[in-house]
């Protein structure tokens, strides 16, 4: 028997998205091919298999191409779960982050690209952080004491709001979600899966 091609991830080292589904194909243990994608020079191999050019994309050996980050993490943790993600999701509060905080996060960091008021998609962002916040205080991670799927989901999300302005970051009184912020850019998961590769071509 011819061993089984392992699946092929395009991804993008910087984009929260693709950052998720990289943690969760990690925590896994999944073995992939990853191809980092320049995001304006897309390969023709991911345009074919996902006409919608979003990364992350993850094509497995049966040709299957599964295109959304969070369906990427649940079909990782699917197959192999050892530190049981799946029962650590909180699928409000990833909704919220790619609808609502997503919109104002990107408002408050290119507002010359969206004709914003930074500083009001600041204020609206920050009532989420609060949110998260005060649900870190339980036991530190969002669905409990240890690490699942939503804190991986939402995290890089944190970590790119928090980098506009760090110095803001940092006096908000928000200590629960700063250490969990912390920890988790600390985390050797979070080394391994941004460890930099040149951009993947098709020879
Ligand atoms: N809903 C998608 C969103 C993915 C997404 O928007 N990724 C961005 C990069 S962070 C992207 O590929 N944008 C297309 C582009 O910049 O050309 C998912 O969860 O996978």
């Amino acid at each position: 028997m011819t061993p089984q091609a392992d699946p092929v991830l395009y991804s993008f080292r910087r984009c929260p998205y693709a950052m998720r589904a990289r943690m969760a194909l990690a925590v896994s243990g999944t073995q992939y091919e990853l191809r980092e994608v320049k995001l304006r020079d897309k390969p023709a191999a991911m345009l074919a298999a996902s006409p919608k050019g979003t990364v992350p994309v993850l094509v497995l050996a049966d040709g299957t191409v599964i295109d959304e980050s969070l369906d990427i993490m649940r079909w990782a943790l699917a197959n192999r779960d050892p530190e049981g993600w799946l029962e650590r999701d909180d699928r409000a509060l990833v909704a919220a982050n790619d609808g609502a905080f997503k919109h104002d996060l990107d408002r408050y960091k290119y507002p010359e690209r969206h004709g914003s008021e930074p500083l009001v998609h600041r204020e609206r962002g920050l009532a989420f952080l609060r949110q998260l916040d005060a649900q870190l205080a339980g036991g530190g991670q969002l669905c409990g004491e240890k690490r699942g799927l939503a804190d991986a989901a939402i995290m890089p999300f944190v970590r790119q709001f928090a980098a506009v302005d760090r110095e803001w970051f940092d006096q908000q009184p928000l200590a629960h979600l700063q250490l969990w912020l912390a920890n988790h850019i600390a985390s050797d998961l979070f080394d391994t899966i941004m460890i930099r590769q040149a951009p993947w071509s098709q020879s």
